[in-house]
């Protein structure tokens, strides 16, 4: 069976972006592939995070795995941190990494291009870490929203290096992006992703918001003069974008959805979208409460750590063979 991996970084709450560009493709994924999710809390701290924020937002994003349809028996799950090999290879894979390769990276370029000051080393150098992630476990395919994409193509060059330079050790990886709903756009600027780190936007959907309050926020949703309903992201970006979310949670194609309302008026069409919306979210809200205070989250993860750490320790060895480090064989 051909093997799958992604993770999701809590650095907030999960949102529904987050739902739609990964999670909900993570559960119709773990049926046909090998599927291995991870909680990627070390990619976290690369900006200051409160301890006892993160640690809670850790903690909810394994219950909304779960709730969401994540299978532990059908898919590995664990905590990023639980499996150290992870950081061990992304050291060496730093070491087989350009800064010019760095500088490239648009999450870091955006930042420094707006001359943020206070970005840390770690939030450089991460795309090696994830490289890591990646390559570690052989992975065949990565699915990613669409601007994760330059992340794995930077793993596949690493990859396609180390291997060049040292033999045969990575799978080179390919990413896998979603047509419909991979960029689900700030409802409050539709020209801006939906991010869970905008705090308090009311343009963030949040898995775990009251079903009013996510009723309000689509409701209030900017659109445009037009008064039609069209899939145009450029003249229309914030109806396009309702439409995709819609498109998305409903499993239609877009044709449909604008062949559906377009005689409906926008207020119409926003409350079609908010039942969708709260429909999705009450059936994961309560899933989410029955697992949130069982002892369920601790089992999955130790269980999760333990078959990844099997498969990453093997791995790390092998390249530290490679690459010269060590001087007995183990
Ligand atoms: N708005 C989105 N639309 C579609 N897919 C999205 N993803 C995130 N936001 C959207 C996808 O979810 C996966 C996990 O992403 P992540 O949370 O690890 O990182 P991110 O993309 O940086 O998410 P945020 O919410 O924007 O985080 P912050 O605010 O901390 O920077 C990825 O596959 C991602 O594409």
């Amino acid at each position: 069976m051909e093997r799958m991996l992604s993770g999701i970084k809590p650095s907030g709450q999960l949102t529904l972006g987050n739902y739609i560009g990964a999670l909900r493709n993570f559960v119709k994924y773990q049926d046909d592939y090998e599927m291995i999710v991870f909680i990627a809390n070390l990619h976290c701290i690369t900006v200051y995070q409160d301890p006892k924020e993160l640690r809670k937002n850790l903690k909810d994003a394994v219950a909304l795995y779960l709730a969401c349809g994540l299978d532990p028996e059908k898919a590995i799950i664990f905590l990023q941190s639980d499996v150290m090999e992870h950081a061990q290879l992304g050291h060496i894979l730093c070491c087989n990494t350009y800064m010019g390769e760095l500088n490239r990276m648009t999450q870091y370029k955006d930042k420094a291009s707006k001359g943020e000051t206070g970005l840390t080393a770690g939030f450089y150098v991460y795309p090696t870490l994830m490289a890591a992630d990646i390559l570690i476990y052989d992975a065949d395919y990565v699915p990613v929203g669409e601007d994760q994409k330059q992340h794995v193509e930077l793993a596949r060059d690493i990859a396609n290096r180390f291997n060049n330079r040292y033999s045969e050790t990575f799978r080179v990886p390919e990413p896998v992006v979603q047509k419909v709903g991979a960029r689900i756009m700030s409802l409050s600027d539709p020209n801006k992703k939906m991010s869970k780190s905008d705090h308090g936007d009311k343009g963030c959907i949040y898995l775990l918001d009251d079903l009013n309050v996510a009723r309000k926020k689509v409701m209030s949703a900017v659109t445009d003069s037009i008064g039609m309903i069209n899939f145009d992201p450029v003249n229309q970006p914030g109806i396009s974008n309702l439409i995709q979310i819609m498109a998305s949670l409903n499993g239609e194609s877009i044709e449909k959805v604008v062949e559906k309302y377009k005689d409906c008026g926008y207020g119409e069409f926003k409350k079609a979208v908010a039942d969708v919306v709260c429909d999705t979210l009450s059936k994961i809200q309560e899933r989410y409460h029955e697992i949130i205070n069982s002892n369920e989250l601790e089992k999955v993860l130790e269980e999760g750590a333990k078959k990844a750490s099997y498969l990453a320790h093997k791995k790390l060895l092998k390249v530290q063979r490679k690459v010269g480090l060590d001087i007995f064989k183990k």
